[in-house]
């Protein structure tokens, strides 16, 4: 797999770089072999080093919602680099995209930039300690959120596809800090807040999980998790790195209507640049340095390229109408799947909120870390390696979603429907 220009280029990344990526989720080890290296991107196509185009539901794990290289993004983020691209001191820039992120998401009354979503939710999670006094942080088993060593314990995304959801490296006295709990389980979350509700600093999830696919919250899950922060003191923390924009403007907090107390996003609100969000309610946010003893920083949160990109992907999102052409498309695509797997008479669940979704290769509905390892994965990696052949760059992982966006215009789902329809058949 891969082409040969790619092949090459793995092949010297290998000699310097561990794995031959940056990132381990690229690596295309769950798929078989390598991963194709991308020369350009527009719209809704990747353009790989040989040449070749791809239909992206990749879109850099979730951010690219307008489509690669939208011009008036294009268009800002030259402009900003034209003024500078750091300065270690404030821009209005900063504070526009603010006000239009708690514009959109209310129960964000103050909120901080980041350069990544994992250190929003470092601060997010260090802020919730801080105000509770608390050490406890609980999260779900196969929900990604990022790299702090204390979250990356039975974690989704690529520690899942790797088979090692605990990494190494990460003290047991660190790990103890974290209590994880099975996703859609709310007997196991009231016993744990019955046994420990005291020492709980904050429950964190994806409120969709997409680090699992697409798996999302079953009915009154969220509502038990609001009710069960609220009896024991502890903080609701939605890690919206994925959903936010995404299933909604406002997030899966506005689609589910629960409200957290803190939330962290990135990806969206960076438009495909480094950026990362926390914010929540102003009290807790009070704490936060300079204004209270909860230190956090960096120097390069909320550069000036990235807020000219994140408000340009947000003017963009306030479209009318974009959000439902987003879940039209996100239905075709759920269709074109539906459809070719039972024409091929193949097992497959199809998972999708909004322009998310995932294609899981077993016959019935992933609501666990455990229902997600448990498709044919030999099948998902037949499946990955056929659609690029056809055409489609589709995540590398049974364990990641893929996204649909404002790009994938008619011509982008037929390419889809004629990839999926040829490649169904030979799984
Ligand atoms: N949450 C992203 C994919 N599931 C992470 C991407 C990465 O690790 O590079």
């Amino acid at each position: 797999m891969g082409d040969s220009v790619s092949n090459q280029l793995f092949e010297r990344a290998s000699r310097i770089l561990p794995g031959g990526v940056n990132s381990p989720v690229r690596a295309f080890r769950a798929v078989g072999g390598h991963p194709i290296f991308i020369q350009s991107a527009a719209g809704a196509e990747l353009v790989g080093a040989d040449g070749k185009a791809y239909v992206d539901y990749c879109a850099s794990w979730g951010p690219m919602i307008v489509g690669h290289a939208h011009p008036k993004v294009v268009q800002v983020v030259q402009e900003a680099a034209a003024r500078g691209s750091s300065y270690g001191a404030p821009t209005e820039a900063e504070v526009v995209l603010a006000e239009a992120i708690a514009a959109a998401v209310p129960s964000i009354e103050m909120l901080r930039m980041t350069s990544s979503g994992t250190e929003a939710v470092m601060g997010a999670l260090r802020a919730a300690r801080g105000f509770t006094g608390r050490d406890l942080v609980v999260k779900f088993e196969g929900c990604y959120h990022g790299g702090a060593d204390y979250l990356l314990v039975k974690a989704g995304s690529g520690l899942a596809t790797f088979g090692e959801p605990d990494s190494g490296g990460v003290p047991a006295a660190i790990a103890s800090t974290t209590a994880v709990l099975p996703f859609n389980d709310p007997d196991a979350v009231r016993a744990l807040v019955a046994e420990r509700g005291e020492e709980i600093a904050a429950i964190i999830l994806e409120p969709v999980v997409g680090n699992m696919g697409c798996v999302p919250p079953d009915a009154g899950f969220l509502e038990l998790l609001r009710e069960q922060c609220d009896a024991c003191g502890a903080l609701l923390v939605f890690d919206e790195v994925m959903t936010g924009f995404r299933v909604a403007r406002g997030g899966a907090q506005a689609r589910f209507g629960i409200r957290p107390d803190l939330t962290t996003m990135g990806k969206i609100v960076g438009g495909g640049m480094p950026v990362g969000v926390y914010g929540g309610r102003r009290d807790v946010m009070e704490k936060i340095s300079p204004l209270g003893p909860v230190y956090q920083a960096g120097t390069l949160s909320g550069n000036p390229l990235a807020t000219a990109a994140g408000i340009a992907t947000l003017e963009l999102l306030a479209e009318p109408g974009l959000y439902d052409r987003l879940e039209q498309a996100g239905a075709e695509v759920h269709g074109i799947f539906e459809e070719a797997a039972q024409a091929a008479g193949i097992p497959l669940t199809v998972q999708r909120v909004g322009s998310m979704l995932t294609p899981y290769f077993r016959d019935a509905a992933v609501r666990t870390f455990e229902d997600a390892s448990a498709c044919d994965m030999e099948r998902f990696a037949r499946f990955h390696g056929g659609m690029l052949e056809h055409g489609v760059y589709w995540p590398c992982s049974q364990y990641e979603a893929g996204f649909v966006s404002a790009a994938h215009d008619d011509a982008a789902l037929e390419r889809t429907r004629a990839a999926v329809n040829a490649v169904f058949p030979t799984l």
